[in-house]
């Protein structure tokens, strides 16, 4: 695609069928006229941060190129969000159908209130830098190194790669 960004988007979620909203918000994004999805990582079963009292989460990573602008991205996110059901107003960190990051723009740095780029949680959270490390060991996450340096440090032997 022409003059295309390169993004990644964190995929997350812990009620209902969650492999049925991962598979149905990649098809849309690949859908979309303007954009390509271009890797999917493995499906990671993992315990809950935040509060314990909720179900394990799963979560993947997608690598998408596309034409939008970050904040068009994020409103698109937040619309599939939605689309899956998921229900806002409740508590922080709470249980959720489908939970959309962006996690990576480029290497643009993007510090608002509404969108965080990179996401501040993608050096410290297993359950994203495991999988990015999948399928984007060599990009650099701006002021911090590469995602394979990063994914080295992280420990990884709560998360369950599933088939
Ligand atoms: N926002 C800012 N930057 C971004 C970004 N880069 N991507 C704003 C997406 N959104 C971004 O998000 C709240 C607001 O963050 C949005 O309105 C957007 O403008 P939200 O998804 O509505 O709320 P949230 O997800 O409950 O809060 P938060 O702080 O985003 O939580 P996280 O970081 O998404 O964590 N445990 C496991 N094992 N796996 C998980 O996936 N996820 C969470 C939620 C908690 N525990 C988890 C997991
Ligand atoms: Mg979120």
């Amino acid at each position: 695609m022409h003059q295309s960004s390169s993004i990644y988007i964190g995929l997350g979620g812990n009620l209902g069928d969650v492999r049925a909203a991962f598979a149905h918000a990649l098809a849309a994004m690949d859908s979309w006229a303007d954009s390509a999805l271009e890797a999917v990582s493995g499906v990671y079963l993992n315990p809950p941060i935040g509060p314990a009292d909720q179900p394990d989460y799963l979560n993947a990573v997608a690598a998408l190129r596309t034409m939008r602008s970050p904040l068009a991205l994020l409103n698109a996110l937040q619309a599939l969000e939605r689309d899956a059901g998921r229900v806002f107003g409740g508590r922080r960190w709470g249980p959720r159908v489908l939970d959309l990051d962006l996690l990576l723009y480029d290497n643009l740095q993007i510090d608002e209130e509404q969108l965080k780029v990179p996401h501040p949680g993608l050096h410290r959270r297993a359950f994203v830098i495991h999988p990015l490390a999948e399928i984007a060991p060599q990009v650099v996450v701006p002021g911090r190194g590469s995602v394979a340096s990063i994914a080295a440090r992280i420990d990884a032997s709560t998360l369950t790669r599933l088939a």
